[in-house]
Formats: structure tokens, C-alpha cells, sequence
């Protein structure tokens, strides 16, 4: 595929102002009759011809101002449609195609699920249902009538509002239109028919609209649907109250369908969302996924404003509206939950997903300037590190200002196809402050690193802290430049008291403790002390940097007891837990004194907050660790070193741990709430911990919570444990799962994950063996992930086996994959992401499996471009 770059941007030559679709639902022969008022546009070349993407269409007639044109009139093929010209301004053009919605494995345009037909757009879908402008500054106003056998499906929805259907007599067919007047481009575009259940409510918005929400699911699947309806309930009032959005249709419509690539999609007022993201029931979801349909319903509905009435001038532009949207549903989030928890829950993904990948070959910026496939843009990148720029920006100007901008944006780009230009233009014209270099975060890829020194004075009461900032080369950007940094910090005395902020020189520290670096280096003296400061920096990570300290493993102690901070609390502890871990690889026993003070956390603070304390008893991750060292990675010394400690900690800790998990156990009915949900976390961490520290026990205690548990996290949460234990009991608790959930293919899923991550020798084949379990399948991306992509993202020392047949297995599984779901497949091999820092052995196997995918002939140009890339 040719490279698209930013600076080639130019605007179209013609516009399309309104679409109208009339559709013929077929399973295998669907009609698209589509009607597009064109024009040219004033900004494009005069003489132009018209030139419509396509993929893989069948092309039946063109019809322009009335008059069917005959085949020398046009240029076509399955992949495009020129008109040649000469062209009047403005004229009517009819398109006709033909698709078979059966035959779509990609999922991307019409496609069937579970028997329903259900689209993807976004983002060159479209071009597979017509031919069009296939591109994000094309806005045109919708109109679509769907036509079907009403048995084949019963409920016909599309964007917009429903203005009428009805019966066709005498043929068993039905129809209803739909009409959108919010212009939109191609890519929100959705349609869905099919027999699905139905849950919905009134919704009235804060200026009296009445507006239907509704939740349609597969049938038989409707209580499980309830979750999701409430969530989009509170969404949609939380965007009133938190940034003044009120819904603007009659209707908004989800739909929940099995087979998805993404997560789900914000279609206007017809959002498709992955099953996984929508059913829940105390017995088939977790406390985790029922916070992820919260988190994916909230962030598909903020989209209505961030993304389509606001929408992006091109796909370079995606982290406008995608790491806007992240940093609003995380702000639903958090007001919905606890507010340190979640930030805590975000910097691990951000850290797991976004530092790894922007540690490697994949590294880009969040706006990149290039581009061969953007379907691979859709990283933790663009969304992660995207939704952390605008945090930065509300830390920098304040929260006043912040919202001054946000509703500044929403007024003057509304209606619009924008840029990030455009959005930080509202922020600094409401601040008053030149943001210029602050947008180099959206230039610059990589991690910066920021480097912390103190220097105690006693005599003179002062205390000098340096801080500089480096970032490390990424591809295609070998130098840089400093960033805009935002600091806040703290000072903490022995005995865990604040100490007054009050500094000398011309570096300023305001009342919140913010200090922004903004150069390579910079120093702050604080005055008036009169004893040595610990100091507490980067609080609730404020910026998405490493940070490098010298601190030591008491000031570790100091913070991790006594900082104000929750989030530099837990991380003191994680470092200090970083530390035994790298000690244990060194063959080195240190006493860091945290086992001491997490036993004294346990039996005080823990159980005034048990969901920040799960995130305290989770030890950093084997990635953590990883990147921590940084190169010539061996996966299994890590994984045995960070189970030593995991060990040594349970052992240490048993008292408290069986005490919590005891004390822990309620026989209340179920409630997805905050607290409940934090119980049963703290509950199942101290198991898990527990189990490292005497199998015996471990094992014994999960099997009695895996048999009493009435509700999906418990259950799973024994599981977890019971798989890491080789035994009996495992054996029996696995196939129990199994006959219970037979069939849920959602929970089956939970079972192919964890059995994925075992990290034992035999996985690999337990894996071939569950590839060929009737509920796998290789056309429903969840189950690939559920299997592949959990054994590769998270099983590092089986992924990483020294004899490289972990790799050959992904490398595999990629190209089995790539003619039938290219998306999917190129996802699953970001596995390799960080294969450069890999040992020697490791690195040559890993490798020799990317070469035998990029030499493949015929790849995607999905797979092709993620290869080449992790080639490079
Ligand atoms: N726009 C793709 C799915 C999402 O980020 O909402
Ligand atoms: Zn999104």
C-alpha cells in the first residue's frame, strides 16, 4: 500500500451534501441504490475529475442528473469509480452495487453476525457498501431506507431518526427509513437488521428532549442488557453536568453483536458494540467487565460530541477525537468509582500497553505524519497517550480554563472536520497561553525519561531539586527536543507530614504543586525546611513519563506509609516490590522492609479502601520488570525471580492474607457497585498472594471459593489461582467451568484466556488442543484474542520459549489469519513489539518468525505494514 502523509493534505475536489440509500437486505445478494447530491468543492481544482474509493465491489449501474451512463463514460473497478468529466458544479449521481454480506470475513462494511447484518465504517468501510468519498472531511446528510424479509429481520435500524416503515404487501418484506440531520462522514455511517431483543427507557435531557435509549441484544440475551442501559443513562447525564452536551436525537440506539474487530463503534445514534461490552449478569461477568461496558458504553455515547459533531479533517487527526474521548470516559470513571483507583488502573494499561509499544519499532507519534495502513493507528498511542495530553493540558491551565476551552471547542468547531490545531487554539485563546510548544506532544514520539535529584542543606534549611528531562530516540525521529512537563510534587517529612512548599529562585511551584519542566534541565531550591525532605513527585502521575529517582528504599517506606498522594503511595510500593524483584535476578536477598509495611498497610489502611489495596497487593507486572531493565530480556528469569518474591511476600504475609480473605467473604446478593467491587478485588488479591506463599493452603481456599462463590468474579478469581496450581484440583475446577459455561462462548473466553496464560511448558499444546475445542472459532476475533492474543500479550515466558516455538505459533496463527481477517491478524502481531530487547537467542528466533511473515506473498496490507515496521 502507498504511504499517506499529513503534509499531502488537500481538500477534496467534489463534496456530497446529502446521501440517500435505499437497501435491499439479502444474506448473500444485498442491493445498495445509492443517490449522492455532489458538488464541487470551492476549496478543491476546477477541472477535477470525481474519483470514489471502492473494495471489493460489484459495481451494477451509474446514473448521473437522470441519464444511466453508459460503461465509456466512467472508469470502474471493484476498488474505484472515476468520472471523468468535464463535470457540471453541482449534479446528481446514482450508484448501484452489489454485496454479499456472508461472504465479509473482514467485518469491515455489511457484514452477518449470529445470523444479524450489522456494518463497520470506520475507518474505509464504507467503500465496501457504495463507492464514495471515503474520508473524514466529507459531511453529507443521511437518509436510508433498509428493505428486508421481515422473518429474516424483524428489526431494521439506522442512523438518525426513524420517520417511517411499514409493510410491502404481498411479499413477506418490510422496510423502514431512516433519516440523520446531524451532516456526518462515511465512516459513522450504520445500519443493522436482524431478530434481536430489546431493553429500552425513556431518557429526558436537562432541556426536556425525550429520547428513547435502547439496548438490542441477541435474542434470548435481554436481562443481561440492563448494565449497559444504566451505564448509558449515567453517561448521558454526567456529559450534561460535567461538560454541558445534551444528546441531540430521538432515539439512541446499541447494539451488541458477536463478532467485532473493535470494541465497539459510536455510529450517530446506532452505536455497535462487541457483545463482550454490552452482556453482563452476575454470573457470567466479573466486576472488571462490568466497569469495562461502564467504560465503553460512556466513551461510544462522549463520542456523539468529541468525534461526530466534532469530527476529525483527516485520520492523522484520530487523537482528536479518540484520546479526547479516552480522557472523558475516564473522567466518567473516576467520578463513578474512586477517583486514585482508577488513575491507578489507567497508568497500568498505559505503562503495559502504550510504554511498551512506544519503546520499540511501533514507536509514533500521537499524530503520526505518515501512514499505509491506518486501521493499525488505532494504538494505545493515539488513545492512551492521546487522552494523557489532554490531561496535561487541564493540569497546566487549570481546570477553570479547561473548560472554558472545551465549551469554546464545542462552539466554534461544531458541525465540523477539525484538527488538533484547531482544539488547542480554543484552550489557548481561554487560558491566554501560548501552547506552541506543549504541542510537541503530539510531534514527538517515545517516553521521555525524567531524572530527579536532591540535595539536602540542614545548615541553611534548603533543599535543591533537580530535574531533567531526555527522551529516547524512536524511529525516524533520532533527536529531540524537551517537553512541556507537567510536575506536580509534594514534600514529605520522616514521620509522614507535609512540609511547606515555599522555593527561592525564579522556578515556581504553585498551590497545587505543580512545576512545569519545560527545558532539558532545571532546578528548585525549597527553602525554610527544617529537616530532610522526602520528596513525592509526579502525584497522580501527572505527566506520561518515566520517572527516575534516587530515593531510597526508606524514603520508599516513608511515601509508601505516609504520602497524601494515593497514587505515589502505590507507587512506592511498587518500586520497592521493583526492587526485591531485580535483587532476587541478581541472586541478592534484600530486605527493603516492604514486606513489614505491607503487613502493617493490611491490618490498617487496607480495609478503609480494599480497591486501593488490591492495586497494592498486585506486584508489578513481568512487563513492568521488563522494561524497567530495558534490554537483553529473559523472560523467565524474570518470571522465576518476581515469583520468588511472590513467594517469599505470601509466606511472609499468610496471617493477614487468610484473615482478609476471610473477613472479606459476604453473603450479600451480588451489586456491581464501587464498594462491592472493591471487597471482592481485595478478596481475590489476598487470595491469589496467599497461594504463592503455601500451594497447599492457596489451593484448598480457591477451590472453596470456586464451589460457593454465586457470582463470576469470585469464581474466576479462584480459577486464576486453581490454573497456576498443577493438580487435581486444577484439572477438576477447569472442567467444571467448562460444562457450566458451555454454552456462553463470552465465558468460554475467559476459560481459553486463562488456560492461554499458564506459564508452563505444556501451554503450547494445551493450546493447539483448545484451537480445535467446538466453541473456538477463527471467525470471531474474540475467541482469537480470548486464545492467541492472551497467550501471546500476556504469557511472556511461553510466548518468549527459548526454542522459538512460542513465536512460530503466533507467526502462525497470523498468517492462517490474515486472508480472512486481516485487522485481527495484524493485531495479534504487535505481539513482537518489543522483540529488540529480547536476550540473544530469544531476539534471533523472534526474529527469524517476523521475516517468515514479512517474506509471505500475498499479505494483507494490514500485516504487511506491522512486519515491515517491526523490521525496520
Ligand atoms: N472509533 C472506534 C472505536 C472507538 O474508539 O470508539
Ligand atoms: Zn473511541
Amino acid at each position: 500500500a502507498p504511504v499517506v502523509r499529513l503534509e499531502d493534505y488537500r481538500p477534496t475536489d467534489f463534496l456530497i451534501d446529502t446521501v440517500v440509500l435505499d437497501i435491499a437486505l439479502d444474506a448473500t445478494a444485498t442491493r445498495v441504490h445509492a443517490d449522492f447530491s455532489v458538488r464541487r468543492n470551492p476549496a478543491g481544482r476546477a477541472d477535477a475529475p470525481l474519483v470514489l474509493q471502492g473494495d471489493e465491489l460489484v459495481l451494477l449501474s451509474v446514473t448521473r442528473d437522470g441519464v444511466r451512463l453508459t460503461a465509456d463514460q466512467y472508469q470502474a473497478d471493484p476498488q474505484g469509480l472515476i468520472l471523468p468529466g468535464p463535470l457540471p458544479e453541482s449534479f446528481s449521481l446514482t450508484i448501484e452495487t452489489m454485496v454479499n454480506p456472508s461472504a465479509n470475513t473482514k467485518l469491515m462494511g455489511l457484514y452477518r453476525s449470529g445470523g444479524n447484518y450489522c456494518t463497520q465504517c470506520e475507518a474505509e468501510g464504507f467503500r465496501r457498501i457504495t463507492y464514495f468519498l471515503d474520508r473524514p472531511d466529507v459531511l453529507s446528510v443521511y437518509t436510508t431506507r433498509l428493505e428486508a424479509a421481515r422473518a429474516d429481520a424483524p428489526l431494521l435500524l439506522a442512523n438518525g431518526n426513524l420517520v417511517e416503515r411499514g409493510d410491502i404487501p404481498g411479499t413477506g418484506r418490510h422496510y423502514a427509513v431512516w433519516h440523520d440531520p446531524h451532516p456526518k462522514p462515511a465512516y459513522l455511517f450504520a445500519l443493522v437488521g436482524g431478530t434481536l431483543d430489546t431493553l429500552a427507557e425513556e431518557f429526558v435531557t436537562a432541556s426536556g428532549r425525550k429520547v428513547e435509549i435502547a439496548v438490542h441484544v441477541e435474542a434470548g440475551k435481554r436481562e443481561r442488557a440492563a448494565y449497559a442501559l444504566d451505564a448509558l443513562r449515567r453517561s448521558m447525564r454526567w456529559d450534561e453536568t460535567t461538560f454541558g452536551r445534551e444528546y441531540d436525537l430521538d432515539v439512541f440506539n446499541v447494539v451488541a453483536v458477536s463478532d467485532f474487530n473493535m470494541g465497539a463503534m459510536e455510529n450517530k445514534g446506532l452505536n455497535i458494540f462487541n457483545d463482550k461490552y454490552v452482556l453482563a449478569s452476575s454470573d457470567t461477568a466479573t466486576d472488571a467487565d462490568y466497569a469495562g461496558i461502564e467504560t465503553v458504553i460512556a466513551h461510544e455515547y462522549f463520542h456523539n460530541w468529541t468525534g461526530n459533531r466534532i469530527t476529525c479533517r483527516d485520520w492523522f487527526q484520530l487523537c482528536l477525537k479518540e484520546g479526547l474521548t479516552v480522557f472523558r470516559d475516564q473522567e466518567f470513571s473516576a467520578d463513578e468509582r474512586s477517583r486514585p483507583v482508577k488513575r491507578i488502573a489507567d497508568v497500568r494499561t498505559l505503562r503495559t500497553q502504550q510504554f511498551a509499544e512506544d519503546s520499540g519499532p511501533l514507536s509514533h507519534p500521537v499524530r503520526p505524519r505518515t501512514y499505509r495502513e491506518i486501521n493499525n493507528f488505532y494504538t494505545a498511542t493515539v488513545y492512551e497517550k492521546g487522552a494523557e495530553i489532554v490531561r496535561m493540558l487541564r493540569s497546566l491551565i487549570g481546570p477553570a480554563a479547561f473548560r472554558r476551552g472545551m465549551d469554546l471547542y464545542f462552539a466554534r468547531c461544531d458541525g465540523t472536520a477539525a484538527t488538533i490545531e484547531d482544539f488547542l487554539g480554543c484552550f489557548a485563546e481561554a487560558s491566554g497561553r501560548d501552547l506552541g510548544h506543549f504541542a510537541q506532544w503530539y510531534e514527538q514520539a517515545g517516553t521521555p525519561v525524567v531524572t530527579a535529584s536532591g540535595q539536602y542543606d540542614a545548615a541553611a534549611g534548603t533543599y535543591r531539586l533537580t530535574l531533567s528531562q531526555a527522551t529516547p530516540p524512536t524511529p525516524g525521529q533520532p533527536t529531540k527536543a524537551p517537553m512541556v512537563i507537567p510536575i506536580v510534587l509534594g514534600l514529605v517529612g520522616a514521620s509522614g507530614d507535609a512540609l511547606p512548599i515555599a522555593t527561592t529562585n525564579e522556578a515556581t511551584v504553585d498551590a497545587d504543586g505543580l512545576f512545569v519542566l519545560d527545558s532539558a534541565n532545571a532546578t528548585i531550591t525549597f527553602t525554610g525546611l527544617t529537616e530532610r525532605p522526602v520528596p513525592s513527585l509526579l502525584r497522580g502521575f501527572s505527566a506520561p513519563v518515566r520517572l527516575e529517582s534516587e530515593l531510597d528504599d526508606d524514603d520508599l517506606v516513608v511515601l509508601f506509609r505516609h504520602d497524601s498522594d494515593p497514587f505515589n503511595q502505590w507507587q512506592a510500593g511498587q518500586t520497592l516490590a521493583t526492587r526485591l524483584i531485580l535483587a532476587a535476578m541478581r541472586g541478592e536477598t534484600v530486605n527493603t522492609r516492604f514486606g513489614e509495611a505491607l503487613g502493617h498497610f493490611l491490618d490498617s489502611d487496607a480495609r478503609n479502601d480494599p480497591a486501593f489495596a488490591a492495586q497494592v497487593l498486585a506486584l508489578p507486572s513481568e512487563a513492568d520488570i521488563a522494561r524497567d531493565i530495558g534490554r537483553d530480556i529473559n523472560p523467565t528469569a524474570i518470571h522465576n525471580a518476581r515469583l520468588a518474591v511472590k513467594r517469599a511476600l505470601g509466606a511472609e504475609l499468610a496471617p493477614h492474607l487468610n484473615a482478609l480473605h476471610g473477613a472479606l467473604q459476604s453473603s450479600e446478593a451480588y451489586r456491581p457497585d464501587a464498594a462491592n467491587t472493591g471487597r471482592r478485588a481485595l478478596r481475590n488479591a489476598a487470595l491469589d498472594l496467599l497461594a504463592a506463599g503455601d500451594a497447599t493452603e492457596g489451593a484448598a481456599r480457591a477451590t472453596a471459593q470456586f464451589d460457593e462463590a454465586d457470582n463470576m468474579t469470585e469464581r474466576l478469581g479462584a480459577l486464576a489461582v486453581l490454573v497456576l496450581i498443577p493438580g487435581a484440583a486444577r484439572d477438576h475446577a477447569l472442567a467444571t467451568f467448562a460444562a457450566r459455561y458451555g454454552d456462553n462462548p463470552l465465558v468460554l473466553d475467559k476459560w481459553f484466556a486463562l488456560q492461554a496464560g499458564i506459564p508452563e511448558e505444556g501451554t503450547l499444546d494445551r493450546i493447539t488442543e483448545l484451537a480445535r475445542h467446538p466453541a473456538f472459532s477463527m471467525g470471531n476475533p474474540n475467541r482469537i484474542r480470548a486464545l492467541f492474543g492472551s497467550f501471546a500479550m500476556t504469557n511472556a515466558t511461553q510466548f518468549n520459549r527459548e526454542d522459538g516455538r512460542g513465536y512460530d505459533l503466533i507467526a502462525d496463527t497470523v498468517l492462517a489469519l490474515d486472508a480472512r481477517n486481516p485487522q485481527v491478524a495484524a493485531r495479534l502481531l504487535t505481539a513482537f513489539r518489543t522483540w529488540r530487547v529480547l536476550e540473544p537467542i530469544r531476539r534471533g528466533k523472534a526474529e527469524a518468525a517476523l521475516r517468515r511473515v514479512a517474506a509471505t506473498q500475498g499479505l494483507s496490507p494490514d500485516v504487511s505494514d506491522i512486519a515491515g515496521r517491526s523490521l525496520e
